[in-house]
């Protein structure tokens, strides 16, 4: 069947190759997008690996690929009447929200970073439960959330929820959450604002809980360098498997935070695609508010730096861990909703590895060495003492 999807985020890391995959899918696709991404390289003074282009090149290079015509609609999510007009004039059946500042160091900088992240976020997805509300309350929100809204709790993750025996009453409740940075933070409040809009309004909503994702190629955005999506390497930006791989190409010594043994949910991009589109062919029911925990296999942080190290000869660095977080801990997580519904993983061979080296490897010559070390500290400078203070 074919769907009118409209892809919030879609000139992101992500958002641009899902927009790809529904297109090539054969569904009706708009994106929506206010920059905000490339305004953040501008910043902090960094840039995508992969050199992307502008949106309306890409747009544009899809067309001629394919045939087919991506809808744009540029403006800020945060902005009611823009997302509202937006929702009245593309009539989504189904829309995947990905539009939100999603660094957990880049919340961390200052307090002023951690505002911007909050309000971006939370202000972003309850105008946009309004506006669905207000416009089609039938239509199937799936919203990018994290597995790191859970943290990291000595006993098993559920998905989602927790069935609780108290007093001797008995309730299946949602499961606790103990984020661990401002970012993650906004993704608990995300998913608060969601679940209480489909139990009061009867909303239908899918928070997905999306592990640590690596890699950038998928089989649309290899048609052209034009649709190739960003890859970010950085100390604020990149994810630790993508920046191992650059590390490693630009013979930098892998930088492991702490002991490493911080251990978390990985996914391939390619089950990304997979699983937005398990999501959207199989929408929650009116009122429901589904989850489920998007990654397929779980490593620890220094098990990802000896695998690249060993296939490309590098050495493993142990740094001054700059986050608050556990570095030695059970993990074992639930994720059998998205197998359940057909996803079938692509795992992190030796051979994946070796593609992801050599897709780094492509562009080594575009690699800055300053961007690499970390420079965020989770925990605040103390202001200087006003002169003349005790
Ligand atoms: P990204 O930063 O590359 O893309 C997000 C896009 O949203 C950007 O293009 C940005 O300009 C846009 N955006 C942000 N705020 C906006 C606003 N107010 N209005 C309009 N557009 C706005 O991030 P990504 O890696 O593609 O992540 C997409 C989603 O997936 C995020 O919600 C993120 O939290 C989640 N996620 C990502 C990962 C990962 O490893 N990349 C893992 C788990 C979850
Ligand atoms: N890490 C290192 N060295 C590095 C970079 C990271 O040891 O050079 C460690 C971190 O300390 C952390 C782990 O690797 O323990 C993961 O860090 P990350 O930066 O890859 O991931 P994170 O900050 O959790 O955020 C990323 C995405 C975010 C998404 C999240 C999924 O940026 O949008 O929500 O992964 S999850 O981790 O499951 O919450």
């Amino acid at each position: 069947m074919i769907v009118r999807v409209l892809v919030l985020g879609g000139d992101g890391y992500l958002g641009w190759p899902t927009a790809l995959h529904f297109a090539a899918a054969g569904h009706e696709v708009a994106v929506v997008d206010n920059y905000l991404r490339r305004r953040y390289d501008d910043e902090l003074g960094t840039a995508s690996l992969v050199p992307i282009s502008p949106l309306s090149i890409r747009i544009g290079c899809w067309r001629e690929v394919s045939g087919t015509v991506i809808d744009c609609f540029i403006g800020d999510i945060t902005d009611p009447e823009f997302l509202t007009n937006t929702l009245q004039w593309f009539k989504p059946q189904t829309i995947i929200h990905l539009a939100e500042q999603r660094s957990a160091p880049y919340s961390m900088v200052d307090r002023a970073h951690a505002v911007h992240t909050q309000v971006n976020n939370v202000v972003g997805t309850l105008n946009l439960l309004w506006a669905i509300a207000e416009v089609d309350s039938t239509i199937h929100l799936i919203k990018l959330g994290t597995m790191g809204e859970y943290g990291t709790p000595d006993i098993d993750i559920e998905e989602g929820w927790l069935h609780v025996t108290h007093r001797g009453r008995s309730d299946t409740l949602p499961f606790p959450k103990q984020p661990g940075s401002f970012y993650h933070l906004s993704k608990v409040h995300d998913s608060h604002n969601i679940m209480f809009c489909c139990r009061a309004w009867g909303l239908r909503a899918t928070d997905l809980n999306q592990g640590v994702v690596y890699g950038c190629d998928t089989p649309q955005t290899q048609q052209d360098p034009a649709l190739a999506t960003r890859f970010d390497y950085d100390a604020t930006f990149g994810t630790v498997l993508n920046r191992f791989v650059v590390q490693a190409v630009a013979g930098h010594a892998l930088t492991v935070y702490g002991s490493g043994g911080q251990t978390r949910g990985f996914l391939n991009i390619l089950d990304t695609m997979s699983c937005l589109e398990l999501a959207a062919e199989h929408p929650a029911e009116p009122g429901e508010f589904r989850v489920f925990n998007q990654f397929t296999e779980t490593f620890s942080v220094l098990g990802l730096a000896e695998r690249v190290a060993q296939r490309s000869g590098v050495a493993v660095d142990h740094l001054p861990n700059p986050r608050v977080e556990l570095e030695h801990h059970h993990y074992r997580a639930i994720n059998t909703g998205l197998l359940d519904l057909g996803l079938r993983p692509h795992p992190l061979t030796d051979t994946v590895i070796d593609e992801l080296l050599a897709a780094a490897d492509r562009h080594r010559g575009l690699i800055d060495a300053d961007t690499i070390l970390p420079e965020t500290q989770w925990r605040p400078r103390r202001l200087a003492s006003p002169s003349g203070s005790p």
